[in-house]
């Protein structure tokens, strides 16, 4: 049965998709389309359509699952579907809820009028697929809401509310009550409403552009690093210039003609498989399916630190109540005095209102006492990392906590099953491992103890959704997924430094590659001194003794680079004595290091990593790695992830270039079974 129907309701045609769960644009709805519009046209006594959608959501966009299938191409396709809602004779309306995406919104955009309701959304997320709208929406967007709004909208992929929609003259009206009730009134409207207007032959709004081209340089500038490395932006930016240089007609094949570029490209296959792998990470796998989360009414936080607070913040934002418990007053006060201020700072930006900051603090309750964690239904862990430590806090809480209470630590190395085996009721403890600055890294690693119950992993990729998490399952190794892999990549860095290669060269090689920072720039912005064991005599290596010097980062204004009073970092001739003290201590020879050794000890070290990961079962699927990397480590999410960009460079290639480093990366290091077999069976890691 075709997921298009219509119906009548008098003069009016209805055409209703249902397409769960998104009403995405598959083969199947283009053709009901079509076929609807040409019944409007053929039947005398249709005056006017109204398109709208059952479900949750008006078209999410084209069916991303149909890209790269022979199905994407069988006609109709996007663009002959939007021309012809665009030709139908009589007023087509669009009645929007939920979101108009991508090519929903460029079904939209054809029709001849726009409804929706105050909570719909409108967007062009394709960038954030590595495309751009490949169906009229680069040309017909501008000349609906202008050139500003449509570079805006199109280049960033950020959709807008209705209700800004409806004053740019994106939407007609906005609709309080019955969306197709009151959308069938306003067709009624407009039916006899002549000449029909199409967004394709209006030009008014592209007036201000075409006497300032000079906007569109203005733009690339103004986000020039917030679209460093990826093509997308640029194209859409190039498409947007063409709806204001071009005719019409002309433009749209200049966006099919950058769209069939990009679609056929590395990037938009990395996004594109990003897009599936953030989704398929929230399912966890080998649990029964009737599981059932458990309530979570009420958070108990332990430790007001910057984590303890951040983690806090996630929930007393999304509207739960959390007791947040420190040892002493003066610690208390300091935690809950920043998370305030964080707030506040937010405020100023105008994105919360003041009501919505005492909202989220009013939910906080603060206190010194431990017991008053006993009506908590999950009580975080967010306290010094050492196992000794963590192991009083879970014993006392096994004692205090209300049966059926989740115990999670924050620990971002230790094992979660030691833990857990101080308690009672090990099934209720697992590993909530947010990222600093945890109330805006979209990271979650959630670790799957041996003991941990189904309904307990459940209940945590629920809260995570509600945090606006991704979460990750991971189970019990040192450093989970994210951190167990930067290991080997720090370890070489650190060894790259002795062999001659400098901070600068090695931090280089990872921001070209799209990182936001190179290992170094890293340490220095987190801290040198984390994980230092702070003796200051005791003097091992380059880090041990930088620690001693107080160069512990940013925050001291000295690290692996020396900062100026703005945190401008440059090159520190101190770094550089210290590192040559080392170099002449364990007799290391300075030589030339070239960028593609640092490649290849640095990133092709942590996809050995990954790949152990997985042989190990430590992480449900490659994509999860991947997920982990994007989110929790800056990974530019046009290469993929670690996982997707080795299988993009060859896996054999990978195992090659390991072996070519095999008697510089240290005793310890071995290549991953996983690995080699699948270079060998020339296959892939992600599948
Ligand atoms: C485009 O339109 C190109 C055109 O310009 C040109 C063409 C010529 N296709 O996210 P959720 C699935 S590009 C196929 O968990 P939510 C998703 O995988 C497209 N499947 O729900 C998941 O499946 P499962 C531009 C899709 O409520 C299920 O739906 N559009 C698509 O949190 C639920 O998804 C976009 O980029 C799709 N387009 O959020 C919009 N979308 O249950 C992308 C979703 O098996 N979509 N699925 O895991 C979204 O942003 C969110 O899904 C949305 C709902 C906000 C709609």
């Amino acid at each position: 049965m075709s997921p298009i129907t219509t119906q009548r309701h008098g003069d009016i045609l209805i055409v209703t998709s249902n397409n769960p769960p998104v009403n995405a644009l598959g083969h199947a709805v283009r053709e009901g389309l079509v076929k609807a519009i040409d019944e409007a046209d053929a039947d005398e006594t249709v005056k006017a359509v109204v398109i709208v959608c059952e479900g949750n959501t008006f078209f999410a966009g084209a069916d991303v699952s149909e890209f790269g299938t022979p199905k994407a191409f069988e006609p109709p396709m996007l663009p002959q579907v939007v021309d012809r809602i665009e030709a139908c004779a009589k007023p087509v309306v669009a009645a929007i809820h939920g979101t108009a995406l991508g090519g929903g919104l460029e079904v939209a955009l054809a029709c001849h009028y726009r409804v929706a309701v105050p909570s719909a959304k409108l967007g062009t997320p394709e960038v954030k697929l590595g495309i751009i709208p490949g169906a009229g929406g680069t040309q017909r967007l501008p000349r609906l809401v202008g050139v500003p709004k449509a570079l805006e909208m199109v280049a960033t992929g950020n959709p807008i509310g209705a209700k800004e929609a409806h004053g740019l003259g994106l939407v007609d009206r906005l609709i309080e009550g019955d969306l197709e009730q009151h959308a069938v009134a306003f067709a009624e409207e407009v039916r006899d409403v002549r000449p029909i207007p199409k967004s394709s032959e209006r030009d008014d709004k592209l007036a201000e552009a075409r006497a300032n081209p000079a906007l569109f340089d203005e733009f690339r500038k103004a986000n020039a690093k917030k679209f460093r490395g990826f093509d997308a932006p640029e194209a859409t930016i190039k498409a947007v210039q063409a709806a204001v240089a071009k005719p019409y007609a002309e433009g749209v094949l200049e966006e099919r003609r950058l769209f069939m570029e990009l679609m056929t490209g590395t990037q938009a296959r990395a996004q594109q498989y990003f897009f599936f792998a953030e989704r398929k990470a929230s399912k966890i796998e080998g649990l029964p399916e009737d599981t059932k989360p458990r309530d979570i009414r009420r958070v108990g936080v332990i430790g007001a630190g910057t984590m303890g607070g951040g983690i806090s913040m996630n929930f007393l934002s999304a509207g739960i109540p959390v007791t947040i418990v420190e040892m002493e007053q003066a610690a208390l006060d300091r935690g809950t005095g920043i998370m305030r201020r964080n707030y506040e700072a937010t405020a100023s930006k105008g994105k919360m209102t003041a009501d919505q900051v005492e909202g989220a603090m009013g939910l906080l309750n603060p206190t010194l006492d431990f017991d008053a964690l006993a009506d908590c239904d999950l009580i975080i862990e967010a306290v010094f990392e050492n196992m000794d430590v963590k192991k009083d806090v879970f014993t006392r809480l096994d004692k205090i906590a209300k049966p059926g209470a989740i115990l999670a630590s924050n620990t971002s190395y230790l094992n979660i099953d030691e833990i857990a085996a101080v308690t009672s009721r090990p099934e209720d403890v697992l590993g909530l491992h947010f990222f600093s600055p945890a109330n805006i890294m979209k990271l979650l690693e959630i670790v799957r103890g041996a003991r941990t119950a189904p309904d307990v992993l459940v209940t945590a990729m629920q809260l995570a959704k509600k945090i606006r998490k991704v979460a990750v399952v991971a189970g019990v190794c040192y450093g989970f997924i994210g951190n167990r892999m930067l290991i080997p990549r720090q370890m070489q860095a650190m060894q790259l430094l002795l062999e001659g290669a400098t901070p600068e060269q090695v931090d280089k090689v990872h921001v070209e590659f799209g990182m936001p920072m190179g290992p170094f720039q890293m340490a220095d912005l987190a801290g040198v001194d984390i994980g230092w064991h702070r003796d200051p005599t005791r003097i091992e290596n380059i880090r041990d003794k930088l620690c001693a010097m107080e160069r512990w980062g940013q925050k001291k204004g000295a690290g692996f680079y020396d900062y100026d009073d703005k945190r401008r970092p440059s090159p520190s001739p101190v770094v550089a004595e210290v590192i040559e003290e080392f170099r002449q201590k364990v007799g290391v020879e300075k030589r030339d290091i070239t960028d593609q050794e640092i490649m290849e000890r640095t990133i092709y070290t942590m996809v050995n990593e990954g790949a152990k990961i997985l042989e190990e079962g430590m992480a449900q699927r490659a994509s999860d790695i991947d997920v982990v990397w994007v989110y929790g480590y800056g990974w530019p999410v046009y290469r993929g992830g670690p996982m997707f960009w080795a299988d993009t460079v060859g896996l054999k290639e990978i195992v090659a270039g390991l072996e070519r480093q095999q008697d510089r990366l240290g005793k310890d290091f071995t290549l991953s079974r996983l690995l080699t077999d699948k270079a060998a069976a020339g296959e892939k890691l992600t599948r």
